[in-house]
């Protein structure tokens, strides 16, 4: 009835032409000295993919850690003194405002990048704050409930169809919701492109491959995913 998998454009790794240097997470070893201004903890999942649009939009050189969750890599202490909730994405800013700066989830850090290098972000108040707005409508909805219908659908055993009812009705509702706001706008939050569609692709584009059902008849989230994801910067983070 459903696609059990992420199809390869969700889950795999990579972007070609990146101005990033690869390293293995290693826990002891992952305080060496970083050459790059960023260094940038990850996996290939929708909310570390976020982090690297920012970065190849803003052509920001940056030391790209791979952790590996299925060994627990994120809940070591070395990661947790990095990040307490022990979950990717997670950057180190070396060059941060008042020194090296440490940040943790995905919203927060494409607001810390937007803003310290003013960018996809808006100009004044009620733009930022429009931003914003469709930032935390990723971050408390589209990730959470997109996510526990993956759940419910791959790895909840025994299988609850219950459980996949509820978040797939409240996902849907949540797909509408950007239709009708992408109906009128060209993004999310207006007629920039911003962080807000920044944290939002990913997770939208999953699903479009995974369960276009849901999109049928959603012409304009549609139409902004084929524009946010004909972006460089966007096709070499989901590569
Ligand atoms: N709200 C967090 C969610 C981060 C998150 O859920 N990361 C997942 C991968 S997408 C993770 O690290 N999972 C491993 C774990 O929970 O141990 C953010 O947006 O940064």
């Amino acid at each position: 009835m459903y696609p059990k998998k992420w199809g390869p454009a969700i889950m795999d790794a990579g972007g070609q032409g990146s101005r990033f240097k690869e390293s293995r997470f290693k826990l002891g070893i992952f305080q060496l000295r970083s050459s790059f201004m960023i260094d940038f903890y990850t996996a290939s999942t929708p909310n570390g993919r976020k982090v690297t649009i920012i970065l190849e939009e803003l052509g920001l050189p940056y030391n790209l850690h791979k952790v590996n969750l299925k060994d627990l890599e994120q809940k070591k202490p070395e990661f947790l003194a990095m990040n307490p909730n022990g979950k990717i994405p997670t950057i180190i800013d070396n060059k941060g405002p008042e020194g090296k700066t440490t940040v943790f989830e995905s919203g927060a850090i494409l607001y810390y990048l937007a803003e310290k290098h003013g960018q996809f972000l808006g100009e004044s108040l009620p733009e930022k704050t429009r931003t914003m707005q469709w930032v935390m409508f990723q971050m408390s909805a589209i990730g959470p409930i997109f996510g526990n219908y993956y759940y419910g659908l791959n790895t909840l055993t025994p299988p609850n169809p219950g459980f996949i009812e509820r978040f797939e009705k409240e996902a849907r509702r949540l797909v509408g919701v950007m239709e009708i706001q992408l109906s009128g706008n060209k993004y999310l939050s207006g007629e920039g492109y911003t962080i807000a569609d920044m944290v939002t692709y990913p997770w939208v584009a999953g699903f479009i491959h995974a369960q276009p059902g849901w999109f049928e008849d959603k012409p304009a989230v549609k139409r902004w995913a084929e524009l946010v994801g004909a972006r460089p910067a966007v096709q070499k983070a989901m590569a």
